[in-house]
């Protein structure tokens, strides 16, 4: 370095500026010698890891004095490793391209056999057909297994390539024929395969859900910071698994795939590796047909600190390059765009003779050795296993960033005329006898003509070459992949007593449901077992739900500690980051934060620990913005509490239309493996929370719940004898009516509303001579799941003695009329309807929201105590109990304007 620098010392002024001729040739000439000493001491230096530093900082040097240095985050069109650095191939290529070979048969085959029977059944062929070395290199030398203890690295296939991995288990001996002839047939009674990978429906192999695009490289970069996360707090002593994302050029397009690219780059993943498989195309057409993803990506990954390996072209390119004197073959390299490319990968090579190599007649010259066969089967870098080996030697050594390994490679290779290159490609399922026959005979696939036709399976007998390859191969690297292995030992929740203070109510002391649960969760982070296994997570809002007291408290995770002096620090709660800190901090991002979720949620089966995130969220910004990442989580079994504070369209006042969330439960009701709960009282999340860490840490029960919270304060009542089990099941009584009136109603409410219920059980019983019993409405998502159930059960078996559900068994005996009210929607309520004695009348929050007071917001959206009496005493006149005139009373008396607007359509 210090050579270095004393030589641009020495020249006295690069930069600067020189006014007559002559002594600009002589600036120049020492310029040039100074510059030669530089290069030499950078090519000395190359070994050490201290070029690049010398060129950033001359880069740095040459700005600082003026110069206008042009900004290039991309590289020559070329591949990154340089051949005379690669390493040599360690497996026996012969072997290994016969089992690719016999890999891409099967994925080919379970396909095309699949649609045979049922022609809209689906499937793809081009993906795998693409990957299948990307894969393979990585099958044979790279993924490690989970035997021994060790942790197994974690791989993100690529939706769309799932034949492939399938049929790579199916030649490991791992899955069996009849599976795969079941592909995309899971209800058969053998059980079939599904059609993309998802943890839920085959929970001992698949461990991602990747095929909703961009949430499998998201979820990645979550993964692996979580990873570090582990380490830094102590959970994972032993040696760091890796995670692989594969992910298609198309899938980059979408916003989740590159946006937390910054934070692996920024928190040095290198434990992670990320394979774009640049196949130019995507479902429709070109990915960028009149530019380059490539190059693109390139600079996108630069920017962001990632390691950038691009492996474009295989090793017969290497001699033409290497006879690249002029440079002219890189430059038409540059030239040709992908859309170009992609027309070399259809055409004879006669075409590309003319058309690539024809622009320039030295260049065409360079060829003339070539047959247009030869020229034809010039391979890509992402179809040559030298080329790929050498790219994921070299990422999983590169140390201090992540890497992507942007592979170029032919959609729908070796499909032929049948789809290679095309662009109807992603979606071709059939071939025809010949296109078979030719695949058949490309790969060396030992299978007769006339037995083609039926595409039957191939696999070698066990005790060939290649089956005892593979298994060595697997062995030797530590087991299979993908596998999905719960390890976790369960826990020992904290007990009843640990709850108390929440169910004694809070004597007068107003607080919110929100801070009554991060008291709650201050708590329990105190507990002996679970204490350390919570993981909290906020997307910047900490501050809004009363939780600022836990930074000081366990402290943010930040992979650096704290290199600052906190503007705060004299404060009792300041922020305080430090490299074993406890709370994941994602910043305003609710994508991240909930991959953070899923990853902290499925540790019990990735990572062998059971860790247990409670993740906090302004509700409106969970289902709605990020409700595909919440499916995945389910998908994934992942474990854990999500939290939609701020909830309520009323009651969330001030913030108006883009905030105030009236239907998350509605979204959240259709997600199968989750426990959705509105709860009102302290007391009563005291026990669902109790409950659930039983459920899912004790008994290893495969859920994920959801509690809306309220940021309003008010008194927090005791419990009252004998409800936990209604609180639970999703309804209780709250408190009975007064006896002895004319009228008998039942009011369900959840959430801060009960309070109105209540005050409205007052008012009918004192003014209207009704008697309401007000009910807490804890779930009505697990109320009617569970009604459905015994009533799917009783049509099923008629003759047999019928059950009766949780809400028919609950309401059986009671009469009178029934009205809901909720800050939710009205169709939250009505899920229960068909159960009510007598139908339900339900008031919600439908409509957009509105910015005012809380008060005049129930009264706008028809949900306050005065529109749920007229809610009771109109179903009273419904029922032919009340007349008309004593409703209309009622309204006038409540000061309700009948002519107010409808809000859902206001
Ligand atoms: C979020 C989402 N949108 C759309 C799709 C439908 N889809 C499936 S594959 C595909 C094209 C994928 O192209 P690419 O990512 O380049 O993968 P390739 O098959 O080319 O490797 C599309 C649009 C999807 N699966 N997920
Ligand atoms: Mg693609």
């Amino acid at each position: 370095m210090d050579a270095g620098k004393k030589d641009i010392e020495n020249d006295g002024g690069i930069g600067g500026h020189r006014d007559n001729s002559k002594t600009q040739r002589n600036g120049q000439h020492k310029w040039l010698a100074s510059l030669e000493n530089i290069l030499q001491y950078i090519l000395r230096n190359e070994e050490s890891g201290q070029a690049t530093l010398l060129v950033e900082e001359l880069i740095e040097r040459l700005r600082e004095s003026g110069l206008k240095i042009p900004l290039t985050v991309t590289t020559p069109y070329i591949n990154t490793i340089p051949v005379e650095k690669e390493p040599a191939y360690p497996g026996h290529r012969e072997i290994e391209r016969r089992i690719k070979s016999y890999v891409r048969w099967n994925a080919l085959a379970m396909v095309v056999k699949a649609n045979r029977l049922h022609p809209d059944i689906g499937g793809h062929i081009s993906t795998y057909a693409s990957s299948a070395t990307l894969y393979e290199v990585a099958f044979n030398h790279f993924f490690r297994g989970g035997a021994d203890e060790r942790l197994a690295d974690m791989v993100y296939f690529q939706g769309h390539a799932s034949p492939g991995i399938y049929s790579r288990a199916y030649v490991e001996w791992r899955i069996n024929a009849p599976r795969l002839h079941h592909f995309r047939q899971e209800l058969s009674a053998v059980g079939g395969l599904p059609s993309y990978p998802h943890p839920y429906l085959m929970p001992d192999f698949w461990q991602f859900p990747s095929v909703s695009m961009g949430l499998a490289p998201i979820m990645s970069i979550y993964h692996a910071r979580f990873v570090r996360y582990l380490q830094s707090r102590g959970f994972l002593p032993g040696e760091e698994p890796r995670i692989w994302c594969f992910v298609g050029d198309g899938e980059m397009d979408e916003p989740e795939s590159s946006g937390a690219l910054s934070l692996a780059g920024r928190e040095h993943l290198d434990n992670l590796t990320w394979v774009v498989n640049c196949n130019l195309q995507r479902l429709d057409g070109p990915v960028r047909g009149n530019g380059k993803i490539i190059q693109e990506l390139e600079s996108l990954f630069r920017g962001t600190g990632w390691n950038v390996i691009k492996v474009i072209w295989g090793s017969d390119w290497d001699p033409l390059l290497a006879a690249d004197e002029k440079g002219l073959l890189v430059k038409r390299m540059e030239e040709a765009v992908d859309g170009d490319y992609q027309k070399y990968s259809v055409e004879p090579g006669s075409y590309t003779r003319k058309h690539f190599f024809g622009k320039y007649p030295e260049l065409a010259a360079m060829v003339n050795h070539l047959t247009d066969d030869q020229i034809r089967k010039l391979l890509r870098g992402g179809h040559d296993p030298a080329k790929v080996f050498a790219a994921y030697h070299t990422a999983v050594n590169h140390k201090g960033m992540p890497t992507v390994i942007l592979a170029k490679t032919v959609k729908g290779y070796g499909l032929g005329e049948a789809g290679e290159g095309r662009n109807i490609t992603h979606q071709q399922k059939a071939l025809n006898e010949r296109e078979l026959r030719e695949f058949r005979s490309r790969f060396d696939i030992p299978l007769a003509d006339d037995e083609v036709v039926e595409t039957p399976f191939y696999r070698p007998p066990l005790d060939s070459a290649e089956t005892r390859y593979v298994q060595a191969r697997r062995q030797a690297l530590g087991g299979f992949v993908p596998e999905r292995k719960v390890k976790a030992p369960a826990l020992k929740v904290p007990e009843a007593n640990d709850y108390s203070e929440f169910l004694k109510g809070s004597a007068q002391h107003a607080m919110s449901t929100t801070g009554a649960t991060v008291r709650l969760l201050t708590k329990l982070l105190r507990h002996d077992e679970i204490g350390r296994r919570i993981v909290p997570i906020i997307p910047d809002e900490a501050r809004t739900f009363g939780m600022d007291s836990l930074f000081r408290q366990i402290g943010i995770y930040s992979p650096t500690g704290q290199l600052y002096e906190p503007v705060d620090r004299e404060a009792l709660l300041y922020y305080n980051e430090t490299k074993d800190g406890q709370i994941i901090e994602e910043g305003i991002t609710e994508a991240g934060a909930m991959s953070s979720f899923i990853a902290a949620g499925t540790a019990y089966a990735n990572l062998g620990v059971n860790m247990i995130p409670f993740y906090f969220y302004y509700s409106m910004f969970g289902f709605q913005r990020i409700g595909d990442l919440i499916w995945a989580a389910a998908d994934c079994r992942a474990k854990g509490f999500l939290f939609g504070a701020t909830a309520g369209r009323t009651t969330l006042n001030g913030e108006g239309l883009q905030h105030q969330d009236g239907h998350s439960h509605i979204l959240a009701s259709t997600i199968p493996t989750l426990l959705t709960y509105d709860p009102g009282f302290a007391y009563e999340i005291a026990v669902i929370i109790r409950d659930g860490l039983r459920r899912l840490y004790t008994e290893g029960e495969d859920y994920f719940y959801y509690l809306t919270l309220y940021n309003e304060n008010y008194e927090m009542p005791g419990i009252p004898p004998g409800v936990e089990q209604g609180i639970i099941k999703g309804l209780y009584r709250l408190r009975a009516a007064p006896k002895g009136k004319s009228h008998k109603a039942h009011i369900f409410s959840s959430g801060p509303l009960l309070r109105g219920a209540l005050k409205a059980q007052d008012i009918l019983a004192e003014q209207f001579d009704v008697s309401a019993d007000v009910w807490s409405a804890t779930s009505y998502k697990l109320l009617r799941g569970e009604a459905l159930n015994v009533k799917r059960w009783n049509m099923l078996h008629p003759t047999a003695a019928q059950k009766k559900s949780y809400l028919e068994t609950t309401l059986q005996q009671e009469e009178g009329v029934f009205v809901a009210v909720s800050d939710y929607m009205k169709m939250v309520p009505d899920q229960i309807a068909p159960w009510v004695p007598g139908g339900l009348a339900s008031l919600g929050t439908d409509g957009f929201g509105r910015s005012d007071t809380r008060a005049n917001l129930r009264r706008f959206f028809e949900v306050d105590t005065e529109l749920t009496v007229i809610a009771a005493l109109y179903a009273l006149y419904e029922k032919g109990a009340l007349a008309g005139g004593k409703v209309e009373e009622a309204i006038k008396k409540l000061g309700v304007d009948p002519e107010k607007s409808h809000p859902f359509y206001l």
